[in-house]
């Protein structure tokens, strides 16, 4: 059985403890309603930041974890472990390891004993790096994070493969294939999404919609169980879908989440369901053709696959 426990807004001035706090009850409702992992949203332990412009260093980095888990998320890894329930986390990584300072868009994947198993490092960043300060609110991901170096990595987990992508990720198809071809069963996908789209307004109107038609698809042509987690409500006075779901290798949706604030969603992933399609329709051994894609690209030019 895996969770998605969708989070409410956070305020701009809520701190990690009071976040974890939250956490900590929608892990407890998971593990009440027979969960044996629960997934939280895109960036979860604070307000989503690149929705507003700040040229001052100390401040972004504010907003970053340096350690995972650190002082404030300890509390987390300790009742995960006490409940034998393994999680998904996103959040902001800041790391010095190598000397220099680097900022990521990062999920991990923890284990029922706390122990951090798989680590993903955002790639697709949306938005832009300058100010725009005719836009009712920012989209800055290309100036606070680093494109992710990790590739999409895929882990033995829960009786399965799990993968991790992160918001954007989920409208690319690469994203989902990439894991896929690692024979990933269930794919989580933390997100933080606008209602409305500055640059293009004219696709407000479907934005639930393409969140489900993306990863519906992922998960179908993927043989896998996505599990979207949104955090949603107004933050800030940034008005972000809900809609968090749990979809099977069918494609279809199976449990959805009906409000806009922190609520938990179960359904019981039943592998299996995912191995049918990959042994048959999805096969992708037998039924592939890499060869021809490769055909395609040299002969119009384009990017190769
Ligand atoms: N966090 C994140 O990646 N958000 C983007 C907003 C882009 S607007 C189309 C998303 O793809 O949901």
């Amino acid at each position: 059985m895996i969770a998605a426990a969708q989070m409410g807004p956070i305020a701009r001035t809520q701190g990690r403890p009071a976040v974890v706090h939250r956490m900590i009850d929608l892990m407890r409702q998971a593990k009440a309603l027979g969960a044996q992992v629960v997934a939280y949203p895109e960036a979860a332990l604070t307000a989503f930041f690149p929705h507003w412009f700040t040229e001052d260093e100390d401040e972004v980095d504010a907003w970053f974890e340096r350690d995972m888990p650190g002082p404030q998320t300890q509390p987390l890894f300790d009742e995960a472990r006490r409940l034998g329930l393994g999680f998904h986390l996103g959040y902001c990584e800041l790391d010095v390891s190598a000397g220099q300072k680097r900022r990521f868009n990062t999920s991990i994947l923890v284990d029922a004993s706390g122990r951090i198993i798989g680590k993903y490092r955002k790639i697709h960043l949306p938005g832009h790096a300058e100010h725009r300060a005719e836009s009712p609110f920012q989209n800055l991901e290309k100036r606070y994070f680093e494109v992710g170096d990790l590739g999409f990595g895929a882990w033995q987990a829960w009786g399965g493969v799990a993968g991790m992508i992160i918001c954007n990720d989920r409208r690319w198809p690469e994203s989902y294939r990439v894991l896929g071809l690692q024979g990933a069963e269930m794919i989580f996908c933390g997100y933080n999404t606008p209602v409305h789209h500055p640059g293009a307004p004219e696709h407000d109107r479907l934005g639930q919609f393409h969140n489900e038609l993306c990863m519906q698809s992922g998960a179908y042509q993927n043989s896998a169980w996505v599990i979207g987690v949104a955090k949603a409500g107004l933050e800030e006075g940034v008005d972000m879908i809900a809609g968090s779901c749990i979809i099977a290798p069918t494609g279809e949706l199976v449990a959805r989440c009906s409000s806009n604030g922190d609520e938990v969603i179960v359904a019981r992933c039943d592998l299996d369901l995912g191995r049918s399609y990959r042994e048959t329709t999805f096969n992708f051994a037998r039924h592939r053709r890499t060869e021809h894609y490769h055909m395609i690209v040299e002969r119009t030019g384009a990017t190769p696959p």
